[in-house]
């Protein structure tokens, strides 16, 4: 039987005019569906920002498919009729247009995933689930890359990857005769450096009403919604790219683990929004860097370190989430069971690390790479938060959490609760580590210096601790083989004093 109207459901990260179920659908005939649902804006207590973006861009999208016309159906958050759940808007549109056929690209997550499965049968409709080709590695080719493997190590999915897309590579070896380029990343701050200036979007019409919109369905929410500065169009995160390309790609790799108070930036991108919701490619994104180093404007550290977390990093961590669901969802290799602190969402701490990148996270909803790993995440580990709550702050905090990307980022590698399956050890580091890549030793209330005693940066007591408390779960590490011998080498005297001062701090931490 052919088909004669098909329903094609968009959702707020589908943002690509190219997207699968797009192109299998054909404009004369079929309707598009996109809604600003409950389910979706509430399942954690999402930023309001992050609310705000997906919003303003879903609609800057369904204006796009429109003027290419296409017949979108839109539900706006406050209509009265919405239901609430992409099911029920599903269900309510498919009554009025009886479609011989729902379309769908698979989604990102996996509780949308198992719910759409079941649609078939509730509905009624056939459902089609197409790939996502906007990922580079299929979940299908994942699997069979991970088949047979004994450990799922990032640097040699990322070698077939370089060999399969061609980027940075001369024939059959990589660019400039290594693979990895990162041990020349590991630059500190130096005083003085020249940071750019960032491009941003101020908000249009669309947005300020969307804006308007949060403000008052999300009147407690997490984050602030002044200044709200991101790019919602496909337009406006090109020209992000275009400033990253021009002013921040060459300095990306020296400066990347490098934090200085008040430079919430430094040389990162910003685009992880932008390629999570499809406004960018992430293909095309990689070519324009390739480009970069081919044209000698970026040295090869910088652009082969970018290009690994686009094609290595983003593409492996959603590969081990659809090869491990659900059962990574609910891991706990270190069986850690302390809440989150309240600071967390509030920034009220005396840790200065903590409360810069706590409060650029509420203002911004945004922190990059090394203050999610080494000053938020670390310091959960540290505590011992239950993994599952770390786990839901960084899936609503940040604009560009989907779980897919989150959960292995934070239960993987920042945790170490899947037990090794992303590191090959934990990243716990006390206050030495962020004295030496930033500045936020120097504005703090504790002393990165002194070990222990009233005075001492908590990082380094909570370090100890951690490992001693967990030494049963990691001292057959063979990476932490050094760290035990030196714990062992303490005196008894020192030791107690570690244990004393991190048993109140984790009672109570300030
Ligand atoms: P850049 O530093 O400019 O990096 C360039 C691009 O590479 C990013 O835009 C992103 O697309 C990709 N990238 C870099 N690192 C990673 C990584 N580890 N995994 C996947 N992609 C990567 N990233 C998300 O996109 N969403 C998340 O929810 C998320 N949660 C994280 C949670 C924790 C605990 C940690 C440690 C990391 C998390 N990351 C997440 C990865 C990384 O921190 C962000 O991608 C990055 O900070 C985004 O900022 P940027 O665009 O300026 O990145
Ligand atoms: C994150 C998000 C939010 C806040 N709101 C919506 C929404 O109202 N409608 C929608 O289609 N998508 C939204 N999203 C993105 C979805 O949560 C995302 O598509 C799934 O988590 C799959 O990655
Ligand atoms: Fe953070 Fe410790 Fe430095 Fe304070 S002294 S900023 S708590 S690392």
């Amino acid at each position: 039987m052919s088909v004669h109207r098909r329903l094609v459901l968009v959702l707020g990260d589908q943002l690509s005019p190219g997207l699968s179920s797009l192109d299998y659908s054909d404009p004369e005939t079929d309707v598009v569906l996109m809604a600003e649902v409950r389910e979706e804006a509430t399942y954690v207590p999402h930023h309001r920002k992050k609310i705000a973006l997906i919003f303003s861009a879903m609609r800057h999208f369904r204006d796009r498919l429109r003027a290419d016309r296409r017949d979108v159906r839109y539900t706006a958050y406050d209509d009265p009729d919405n239901t609430g759940s992409l099911a029920g808007e599903v269900a309510r549109l498919a009554a009025e247009v009886a479609p011989d056929e729902i379309v769908v690209t698979e989604p990102g997550e996996w509780r949308l995933m198992q719910e759409m499965l079941g649609w078939e049968r509730r509905f009624g409709i056939p459902v089609r689930i197409l790939n996502d080709e906007r990922f580079l590695c299929s979940r299908q080719d994942f699997a069979g890359w991970a088949e047979g493997r004994k450990q799922l190590r990032m640097e040699h999915f990322y070698r077939d990857m370089r060999r399969r897309t061609g980027l940075l590579m001369d024939g059959d070896d990589p660019a400039g005769g290594r693979w990895n380029f990162d041990q020349e990343n590991r630059k500190p701050p130096k005083e003085g450096l020249d940071l750019p200036e960032r491009r941003w979007f101020a908000p249009d019409a669309i947005t300020e009403e969307v804006l308007a919109l949060v403000a008052r369905e999300f009147p407690d929410g997490f984050g602030d919604l002044e200044d709200f500065r991101f790019a919602v169009t496909a337009e406006q995160a090109e020209a992000t790219l275009d400033h990253f390309i021009a002013d921040c790609l060459p300095n990306f790799g020296d400066y990347q683990d490098a934090m200085i108070a008040g430079e919430r930036f430094m040389f990162h991108s910003l685009l992880s929004v932008s390629i999570n919701v499809g406004l960018l490619d992430p293909l095309e994104v990689c070519r324009r860097a390739e480009n970069v180093y081919e044209d000698g404007n970026a040295p090869l550290n910088a652009v082969e370190g970018f290009i690994r977390q686009i094609i290595g990093w983003r593409e492996y961590v959603r590969g081990v989430y659809w090869l491990k669901m659900p059962d990574y969802r609910d891991m706990n290799a270190l069986d850690q069971d302390a809440p989150l602190p309240g600071f967390y969402w509030t920034g009220d701490t005396k840790l200065n690390c903590v409360r810069h990148a706590v409060e650029q996270t509420r203002d911004e909803a945004y922190a990059h790479h090394i203050q999610r790993l080494m000053i938020t995440g670390n310091l959960a580990m540290l505590l011992g938060v239950r993994p599952a709550e770390i786990h839901e702050w960084y899936l609503a905090v940040y604009a560009d959490a989907f779980e897919w990307v989150e959960l292995p980022n934070t239960l993987g590698m920042s945790q170490f609760a899947d037990g090794g399956i992303l590191g090959s050890k934990p990243y716990a580091a006390g206050g030495n580590y962020i004295s030496r890549m930033s500045d936020y030793c120097a504005g703090c209330a504790f002393d990165v210096k002194q070990k222990t005693g009233p005075d001492a940066c908590p990082f380094n007591y909570l370090y100890w601790d951690f490992m001693d408390r967990k030494r049963s779960h990691l001292e057959g590490n063979h990476r932490l083989g050094r760290v035990y011998s030196t714990w062992d080498r303490m005196d008894g005297a020192r030791k107690a004093e570690i244990r004393r001062d991190a048993l109140e701090f984790r009672r109570s931490p300030v």
